[in-house]
C-alpha cells in the first residue's frame, strides 16, 4: 500500500490475508470473496464526498489483486465490481457497488451450473474421471452427470505440496462418487482405467493454454499419450485478457515451508526449494475447454475472448 492510500476495511485486510494463505482458495471461491469483500468496503464506508470514496475502493480492490497472481478470476471479479461503480454522490455509488458485487456473484453461480450441465455432456454413464487439485467447476459437471442419472467413479490425485486432493475426494463422497486416492507419482499407472482427466483452470490464455495447479501439464501430456481425453472445466471469469496483448500469465511461486519443513531440511542440509503453485500446459495437449458459453478446442478459445472483452485497453480501475 503505498503512504496515500486510505485505511481498508477490516473485512477487507481479513479476505485479503485469508487468499494470501490460501483459507480461501480455488479460482471461482477466490472471486466470489473479493467481490464480497468490496461490498463489505462500500457498505460500511464513512468516506463523505465521492473522490474519498473512489479512493478508498481502489485501495481495497489494490490490497485484494496483490495477494496472488496467477488466477484472473480475481482481478476479473475487482474489474468487474468497480466497473459497475457510477454515481455523483457517495450514496449513489455505494449502491452501484453493491449492486455490481451481488450481480456478480449471481452471474458467477449461474455460470458455473451452465458450465456443469455442459459438461455433463462429455461424460457417459459408468465413466471414470481422473481429478487434478480441486477446481469446483470441474466437480459442477461431475455433479450434473450424476443428476442426469450417470454412474460416475473418479481416481482423485493427492495434489502435493497441499494435498488438495482431499478436498475433492471430501466433495466427491459427500456426492456418494466411489473415490480411488493416488499419489501424484501413481496417475501414470491409473489412465488406463481413466475415460477423462478432468481439471479446472486458474487462467486461460488467448492460445488455449491452461494454467492450473502445477502438476496439471504433466498429467495432460501423460493421458494424450495414453488416448485419455482432458477436458478443462473454465468458467470465461478464467479467460485472460491481457494475453491478448501479448502478456503472459505470472506463475505464482509459494513458501518453500509447504514443501519441506524445517526439521526435514535439518536433516538433509542446505538445498535450494522451488515450489511452483501452477504450470502452463500447451492448447495440443486440451481436448476441450468447457465454459458457461459452451465447450471450445483450445485453440479457438480467442473468438470468445475477443467477443466478450472487444478491444479492451488501458489501466485497471485500482491502478488510476
Ligand atoms: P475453481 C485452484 O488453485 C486449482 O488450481 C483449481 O484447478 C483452480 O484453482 C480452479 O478452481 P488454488 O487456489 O475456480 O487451489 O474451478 O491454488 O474452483
Amino acid at each position: 500500500m503505498s503512504q496515500t492510500d486510505p485505511e481498508v476495511h477490516p473485512t477487507v485486510e481479513d479476505v485479503a490475508e485469508d487468499i494470501a494463505t490460501m483459507e480461501i482458495r480455488g479460482a471461482a471461491t477466490i472471486a466470489d470473496a473479493a467481490a464480497e469483500a468490496l461490498a463489505a468496503q462500500a457498505e460500511d464506508s464513512d468516506a463523505t464526498d465521492p473522490e474519498a470514496f473512489r479512493a478508498e475502493m481502489r485501495a481495497a480492490a489494490r490490497r485484494l489483486r496483490e495477494t496472488r497472481p496467477t488466477a484472473v478470476s480475481l482481478p476479473n471479479s475487482l474489474r468487474y465490481v468497480l466497473g459497475a461503480m457510477e454515481g455523483d454522490s457517495v450514496e449513489e455509488l455505494r449502491e452501484s457497488v453493491t449492486a455490481g458485487a451481488e450481480e456478480f456473484r449471481t452471474e458467477l453461480d449461474q455460470a458455473q451450473e451452465n458450465l456443469g450441465r455442459i459438461g455433463a455432456n462429455r461424460l457417459r454413464d459408468g465413466d471414470t474421471v481422473m481429478t487434478h487439485c480441486h477446481s469446483t467447476d470441474a466437480l459442477s459437471c461431475v455433479e450434473h452427470a450424476l443428476e442426469q442419472g450417470k454412474e460416475i467413479h473418479a481416481i482423485v490425485k493427492e495434489t502435493r505440496p497441499r494435498k488438495q486432493g482431499h478436498i475433492t475426494a471430501r466433495w466427491l463422497r459427500e456426492m456418494d462418487v466411489p473415490v480411488t486416492l493416488i499419489v501424484d507419482n501413481a496417475a501414470r499407472r491409473y489412465l488406463d482405467q481413466t475415460d477423462h482427466v478432468l481439471v479446472g483452470a486458474d487462467s486461460i490464455a488467448a492460445d488455449g493454454s491452461v494454467i492450473n495447479k502445477v502438476g496439471t501439464s504433466g498429467l495432460a501430456v501423460n493421458a494424450r499419450e495414453r488416448g485419455v481425453p482432458i477436458m478443462v472445466a473454465a468458467q470465461t471469469l478464467k479467460l485472460h485478457p491481457d494475453t491478448m496483448t501479448g502478456h503472459t500469465v505470472e506463475i505464482e511461486m509459494r513458501d518453500e515451508r509447504e514443501v519441506l519443513t524445517l526439521d526435514e531440511e535439518d536433516e538433509i542440509g542446505d538445498v535450494t526449494v522451488e515450489n511452483p503453485a501452477f504450470d502452463v500446459t500447451p492448447p495440443r495437449y486440451v481436448d476441450a475447454i468447457v465454459t458457461e458459453r459452451g465447450q471450445f478446442p483450445p485453440e479457438s478459445i480467442v473468438t470468445l475472448m475477443r467477443e466478450l472483452f472487444g478491444d479492451q485497453q488501458g489501466g485497471e480501475p485500482w491502478e488510476k
